[in-house]
């Protein structure tokens, strides 16, 4: 099987084979990179998280390019909000952004509305695969665990947002399950520059306590 390598890449080089590697995009969905969406409405500057969208773009078009098993996911609820945690729920309203509220995007964090959509620029096609979670991470109350597991798949490129929050909580669930994770430093973003560049240290450091981080270009050129 083709060995790829990505470097540089913290803490060290970062080996994968595109065969048992998936390209995991996290949450480019309006509610968080969409003005009006969830993220504005819990009082966030939305700038960081949509600046991402052009480089993701361009992630994504290579790993298409290469045939890599591309990933999308989603945070939402259904419309009745029985899978929405109360607390999360209380949290939501005291913030003034009430999950399964009306919304500028439709009711606010639920799954069928434009909020919940993933941004135009990343639309999926056919092939890829839609994982819609309601928590943070993408293995909770998800199937993702077993759909990576029926693929062979070992190795995770982390794109989306945001880095402290669905993208962290994602890579510390896989960590635990043994899947090796890059995460892409120009291809993340959280609300806040200093929390993405905290969380991404969290991620290297102690000799990549959860992973790897290296920026979109080294895992593109990677690919040729
Ligand atoms: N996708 C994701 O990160 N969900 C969040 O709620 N993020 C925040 O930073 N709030």
């Amino acid at each position: 099987m083709m060995t790829n390598t990505i470097t540089p890449a913290k803490p060290y080089v970062y080996s994968y084979s595109p065969a048992t590697a998936a390209l995991l995009i996290i949450d480019m969905q309006n509610d968080f990179c969409s003005s009006g969406g969830f993220g504005e409405l819990l009082g966030n500057d939305i700038s960081a998280t949509r600046a991402i969208i052009p480089t993701v773009q361009k992630v994504l078009a290579a790993a298409r390019s290469q045939g890599m098993l591309v990933i999308h996911t989603r945070e939402g609820h259904l419309p009745d909000l029985s899978d929405c945690p109360p607390s999360k729920l209380a949290r939501s309203r005291k913030q003034g952004a009430g999950i399964g509220d009306p919304g500028p995007m439709g009711r606010i964090l639920i799954r069928g509305e434009r909020g919940h959509d993933i941004v135009p620029d990343l639309t999926p096609i056919s092939g890829e695969i839609v994982v819609d979670k309601p928590g943070k991470g993408a293995f909770y109350r998800t199937e993702l665990d077993e759909l990576l597991q029926a693929r062979g798949i070992t190795h995770l490129i982390v794109c989306g947002v945001t880095t402290h929050v669905c993208v962290s909580t994602t890579v510390r669930e896989a960590n635990d399950r043994d899947y090796q994770c890059v995460v892409l430093s120009d291809g993340t973003a959280a609300f806040d520059a200093a929390d993405h560049e905290a969380a991404l240290n969290m991620i290297h450091q102690q000799g990549g306590i959860f992973g790897w981080v290296a920026t979109s270009e080294a895992f593109m050129q990677s690919l040729r």
